[in-house]
């Protein structure tokens, strides 16, 4: 088995230097918030694999390249010949804000099956990932997510579900319904500060859903802070760990490096502290630069940042 097995819709993120509107040049990049875990886990020279549906075209074939040079195990990903590639138009409004627009409906990777994910599961993986982003993407997609989820976690891999909240997607009401039960299969719920109340209550503070998710089984809910790093909380209590300073000129990905980044101190065997810093490290590394992964550390640069201490 792999190190880390992460499902979901890998997309084609076209880039803008400016407003859409305007036109001008588009990049097209390798996106989506499953395969830049898989990206980071493998920069760090972990196993990873992703798993998911892509086009049989070019925009696919673009994708699985991506993936391969990286160093991401795709043997699971399956081609679709009658569905496209979701799309992502990342658009460069002005110098320090960026809009998203989806063409991902109907898309191949929206309709990820059970049947897709038999083959991954059954390989076997230390850590599953999976976010909530693919239960919004389709009925089929849900339902591949819950079992999973339900099956990893019944075979003892630790799985860590990342809320990732998409408003383009569904309402927070459709999210909390269909999150709240997932996160019960998960060792490691991971959420900014407003998703935490999509997996339990609406409205409740910080500490009751923390303490609410314990209680479901839970062992580690991690609340990612942005610029003031993230706070951790398990049975021991809690803890905060501080961003690195760097110079942010890109937040798209940052969060899925901090997941990254603990999931690689896990599977070192960190302790909690250690996984942090970890966390936070890639966090850095992530808003330091353009791109979702792209500026991703290898394992020998991870050290480039450790003069940087938390502010
Ligand atoms: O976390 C970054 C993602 O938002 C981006 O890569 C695209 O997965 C994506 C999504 O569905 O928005």
């Amino acid at each position: 088995g792999v190190d880390l097995l992460t499902f979901g819709e890998a997309l084609v993120s076209l880039r803008s230097t400016g407003p859409l509107t305007a036109g001008g040049a588009l990049t097209p990049h390798l996106a989506g918030a499953e395969s830049n875990v898989a990206v980071g886990l493998a920069r760090l020279g972990h196993r990873a694999a992703f798993a998911g549906r892509v086009s049989d075209d070019e925009l696919g074939g673009f994708l699985l390249r991506q993936l391969r040079a990286e160093g991401v195990d795709v043997t699971h990903v399956v081609r679709d010949r009658e569905r496209p590639a979701g799309l992502m138009f990342l658009e460069r409004r002005t110098a320090d804000l960026t809009r998203v627009l989806y063409q991902r409906a109907g898309s191949a990777g929206s309709v990820l099956g059970v049947d897709d994910l038999r083959p991954a599961l059954a390989a076997g993986a230390r850590v599953l990932h999976l976010t909530g982003i693919t239960p919004a993407l389709s009925e089929r997609a849900r339902e591949a997510a819950a079992w999973a989820a339900e099956t990893a976690a019944r075979a003892g891999t630790l799985v860590c579900l990342d809320v990732n909240h998409r408003a383009k997607l569904w309402s927070r009401d459709a999210a909390r319904a269909v999150l709240t039960p997932l996160a019960g299969h998960a060792s490691v719920v991971v959420a900014s500060a407003d998703e935490l109340d999509l997996v339990g209550a609406s409205g409740a503070d910080e500490e009751t859903l923390a303490a609410g998710l314990l209680a479901r089984g839970v062992s580690t809910v991690l609340v990612k802070l942005g610029g003031d790093g993230a706070r951790a909380y398990t049975r021991d209590g809690r803890r905060h760990a501080a961003a690195l300073p760097v110079t942010a000129v890109d937040t798209v990905g940052a969060g899925d490096a901090f997941t990254a980044g603990y999931l690689s101190g896990h599977l070192d065997g960190l302790d909690l502290a250690g996984r942090l810093r970890r966390a936070v490290t890639l966090g850095a590394f992530a808003v330091a630069g353009h791109g979702d992964w792209e500026t991703l550390p290898r394992r020998d640069e991870l050290s480039l940042l450790d003069s940087r201490q938390p502010g």
